[in-house]
This record gives structure tokens, C-alpha cells and sequence, in this order.
């Protein structure tokens, strides 16, 4: 499955996943790719879902793997929504959610996006924000 939009950002909703679980996820696995890059850069099996994220290429691709075990069995599989928003301007950062802030407030140490992601992979500041991340399961 390949969803390939050019002028929006890809919203990708993980909802359910049981996958049979194997060491390294080496038999049947959900992989999930940002343009070429592998989100998370591993593969997905058992009951943990990845979490939702926004692709910031205008490619997503999902693999999904399986030998018999997931499909002749009793596992559910795996359950992925996806929606598009425009987006955001060229003077604007564009948060994992979806939401646009002023590019002024990416890696200012100041929580904008509300999910953290605009002070994330901000370079020499990485230690800093990393001090002041929250992280929510869910
Ligand atoms: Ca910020």
C-alpha cells in the first residue's frame, strides 16, 4: 500500500495491531516507510501499535509480512487510517500533529505544538529539550 500526496502532509493513525510475535519481529512484521526512510527504523509485531505520526515526505508506504501464523490464526492483524492537510507556509514549522507554528518557535526550548515534536531533533540543543520532554503513553 502507497499513499503519495505532494502538496499536503500524510496523518497516519495506528489503531490496532496484533501481529504474531516473533524475536526481532522476524516472521511477520508491519514496516512502515516516510518516503524511504523506515519510521521508527525497526519493524512492528505483537500488541504494541507504533504511534501516530505525520509524514513529512510525500510518500508513506506499509508493508505488511506475513507467514501463516497471523493469517491463520486468531490475531487481528493491523488497522491504519491516514488523512491529508495542506501544508504549512515556508516561514512556518510544521508539527508531527499536523499543527503550524511560526518557524521562530522550533527548538525555542518552549513546548509549541503541544505534542513536543517542534522541540525534537533540534541539534545542539537536543540535551536541553530532552530534559523537558513529557512523554504520554497512549
Ligand atoms: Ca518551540
Amino acid at each position: 500500500m502507497v499513499l503519495f500526496v505532494v502538496s499536503q502532509v500524510i496523518h497516519v493513525t495506528f489503531s490496532d495491531l496484533d501481529i504474531y510475535e516473533s524475536s526481532v519481529c522476524s516472521q511477520d512484521y508491519l514496516q512502515v516507510l516516510d518516503g524511504v526512510e523506515m519510521y521508527t527504523g525497526r519493524k512492528f509485531c505483537g500488541t504494541t501499535s507504533p504511534k501516530n505520526f505525520t509524514a513529512f515526505n510525500n510518500t508513506v508506504t506499509v508493508h505488511f509480512v506475513s507467514t501463516t501464523y497471523t493469517i491463520y490464526s486468531e490475531y487481528r492483524g493491523f488497522n491504519i487510517s491516514w488523512h491529508t492537510t495542506d501544508r504549512c507556509s515556508l516561514d512556518e514549522y510544521t508539527c508531527w500533529n499536523g499543527t503550524c507554528i511560526p518557524e521562530t518557535k522550533h527548538c525555542d526550548l518552549v513546548n509549541d505544538c503541544t505534542d513536543n515534536s517542534d522541540e525534537i531533533e533540534c541539534g545542539k540543543h537536543f540535551n536541553e529539550s530532552l530534559r523537558s520532554l513529557t512523554v504520554k503513553r497512549g
